[in-house]
């Protein structure tokens, strides 16, 4: 525009501009007849006819840090014992299950055991921990105890102990003593509080807890990454209330992960590196201190034994199924009077106990293993320790479900085997020429192994396609929970799978305790992974569930990162094409392989995508394997008498 004409039309203007700035010329606002907001300043709930009482409170804890904690009281308790669960995962939405005047719906649907709390009288207490939800404070993912790894003088145990004594102190309907208790995360959290405890704390019940992330629960098995967990660290330390979400760009996570390349750089491209877990997870790749000094089991295994303690363990846990015989076999020798650590073993996915425990997946327990469970052991258990006055549970050391059999035992330690006289004894089951396994030491045959390709480029799906995301949700066809269960006879018809099996069966073989998978085994390449399925093979046909006939299911199965067979804090890379002994354990079994039934081994070197791909080629870090690392690899396992390869089977003999 021409700058005289601009001027112009401005002078024009102005007058009109100085009234509309002007406030003397504001109009006045309309006048109306007043219609009151309906709703109140403060509106109070009336609910005087509830069975219980909510106090929504900030509890300080020793650094002026408040922590949100719900409490939940049964209506007119008094001397009543306290429950608590601290837990990252928003304790309002734990205690908001539904808009009911009862206890029992609003806790429904999570808690840890809700028939036992409500018929139980006690007074419920869920806690944000420190930097989640409505807490105050930081949050570092398990933030380990105070000491290397963590410079401040605040950790869960020193929070569980001021949460305890603020508890004590100002709930006035309270007997003053307290029990802890929890699933996983939740789970890791009543260890924690066994460090320097309160002493009002009188029992603990970690269920399925996390205790050591790379050893063989949630972030690492043996040194090889859990990848389908990007989406929880994610979620879970992107944002104090988990709003940030994960976003998917395929139905398949197998072909997300593929697409991707390796594990660092599909986190790279989400942005994962502004978290501070992933940052320490890429650091740390090795079992050097940083997981070594947080292991649970190890903490604990230095710690006076002062409170009761029942570790629940599921045999089908897909999450934590290190966790709890690890701390078992840890604290149990100092148990010298054998009355304070317990152990519970269910044939459970992860946290089964607290719902239906009659079936998982196509496998059925004849009974609700869960029920039994909550009714006579988690009940008693409680009450014997918390509530004034109450009898002595009659709860054995060891209370174990026998699978293959259905029968739940009581046993004095584990792995015992039976109540008395059995002997437990790591027998080789061996590996033999003709795809057969044996319990005879294999004899000089044609081929002294046998032999599979592993291509990268086509890793052996860990679960049938489509591969959905880790996720509880059945509706959404999320069926996470029960993938230790799936028909294993897919994989074993694939040429990068190699199986050996035994004769059928004509007496039943009862294991108790961990199998070790002890590979002779050679790569062509300078890396790789050995993943050990112990399998009981169902008869051919099954008369009273046909759709068992010939099911593959698994037992027993774990994965082992090749680079860590001499030290699992220094990777070294692998001698090509020379027979080498690999040797790990695998997780607890407690089960029969029945007369008719077979037992197969199957041996493959990937399980993707919930594993990240060994590129096969030793690399300094696989979180960053680039394309060209990944490379076709010749595996061989041998079955000689000179290199002889077996899975020694923790074998039950009765007397
Ligand atoms: N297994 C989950 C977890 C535990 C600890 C750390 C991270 C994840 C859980 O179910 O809580």
């Amino acid at each position: 525009m021409n700058p005289f004409r601009r001027l112009r039309s401005l002078l024009l203007f102005a007058p009109l501009l100085l009234a509309l700035s002007s406030p003397a010329q504001t109009p006045p606002p309309p006048q109306y007849p007043a219609l009151p907001s309906e709703t109140p300043d403060k509106f109070t709930p009336v609910t005087d006819s509830f069975d219980y009482v909510k106090r929504d409170v900030m509890i300080p804890m020793r650094d002026g840090v408040k922590l949100h904690t719900v409490i939940l009281l049964p209506k007119g308790a008094h001397s009543a014992p306290i429950l608590l669960t601290r837990t990252p995962y928003n304790a309002t939405d734990l205690t908001s299950h539904s808009d009911s005047s009862h206890l029992g719906p609003i806790l429904q649907g999570y808690d840890n055991a809700v028939e036992v709390i409500v018929e139980g009288g006690y007074i419920r207490v869920v806690q944000d921990i420190r930097g989640k939800y409505a807490s105050e404070g930081d949050y570092v993912m398990t933030r380990p105890l105070h000491g290397p790894l963590n410079p401040t003088p605040v950790d869960h145990s020193t929070d569980t102990y001021d949460t305890i004594d603020w508890l004590v102190k100002n709930i006035p309907e309270s007997n003053g003593k307290v029990g802890i208790l929890g699933i996983s995360y939740d789970g890791f959290l009543p260890l924690m509080a066994l460090v320097n405890p309160h002493p009002a704390l009188k029992v603990a019940v970690p269920m399925n807890s996390m205790v050591d992330g790379w050893m063989g629960d949630d972030w690492f098995h043996n040194g090889a990454f859990r990848q389908q967990n990007l989406p929880y660290v994610y979620e879970q330390e992107a944002t104090r209330k988990n709003d940030e979400k994960w976003w998917t760009s395929h139905f398949d996570d197998y072909d997300m992960y593929m697409q991707a390349g390796s594990a660092g750089e599909l986190a790279r491209r989400r942005g994962l590196e502004q978290v501070g877990f992933w940052r320490k997870i890429l650091e740390h790749p090795s079992y050097d201190s940083f997981w070594q000094q947080q292991a649970m089991d190890k903490i604990l295994a230095a710690q006076p034994l002062k409170v009761p303690v029942m570790m629940v363990h599921g045999l089908w846990d897909q999450e934590d199924i290190y966790g709890p015989t690890a701390v078992y076999k840890a604290i149990k020798p100092k148990d010298t009077a054998n009355n304070m650590v317990y152990l519970v073993i269910g044939p459970w996915y992860h946290g089964q106990e607290i719902g239906d425990g009659s079936s998982l997946g196509a496998i059925k327990f004849n009974s609700d293993t869960g029920l039994y469970f909550r009714r006579e052991i988690l009940r008693p258990f409680l009450d014997q320790y918390l509530k004034d006055g109450a009898p002595k549970a009659d709860i054995a050391p060891v209370t174990a479900f026998e699978t293959g059999t259905n029968t739940w035992r009581r046993l004095p330690s584990w792995p015992a085997g039976c109540s008395s006289g059995c002997t437990v004894k790591s027998t080789p089951l061996y590996l033999a020429a003709g795809l057969k396994a044996s319990f005879s030491a294999p004899k000089p045959a044609d081929t002294p192994f046998d032999e599979y390709i592993s291509d990268p480029a086509k890793p052996v799906p860990f679960r049938a396609r489509p591969t959905r995301p880790v996720g509880y949700d059945e509706v959404k066809g999320l069926t996470w929970p029960r993938w230790l269960v799936d028909d294993q006879r897919e994989a074993s018809g694939r040429p990068d799978v190699i199986s050996f099996v035994t004769d059928s069966l004509t007496a039943p073989v009862k294991i108790s305790g961990q199998p070790i998978a002890n590979l002779i085994a050679s790569t062509s390449g300078t890396d790789s992974d050995w993943v050990v399925k112990l399998i009981d093979l169902y008869p051919d046909e099954v008369a009273a569930q046909p759709e068992m006939g010939g099911y593959q299911l698994m037992i027993s199965a774990d994965i082992f990162r090749g680079r860590y067979r001499e030290s699992l804090e220094f990777p070294k890379p692998l001698e090509a094409d020379k027979p080498l002994a690999y040797r790990f354990a695998l997780p607890n079994a407690n089960h029969v392989f029945l007369p008719g039934h077979r037992i197969m081994v199957q041996i493959q070197s990937t399980w993707f995508p919930l594993y990240d791909r060994n590129p096969q080629t030793f690399v300094k870090s696989i979180f960053w394997a680039q394309p060209s690392d990944y490379k076709k690899a010749t595996q061989r396992i041998y079955h000689s008498p000179t290199n002889p390869s077996s899975i020694n089977l923790p074998l039950v003999t009765t007397p």
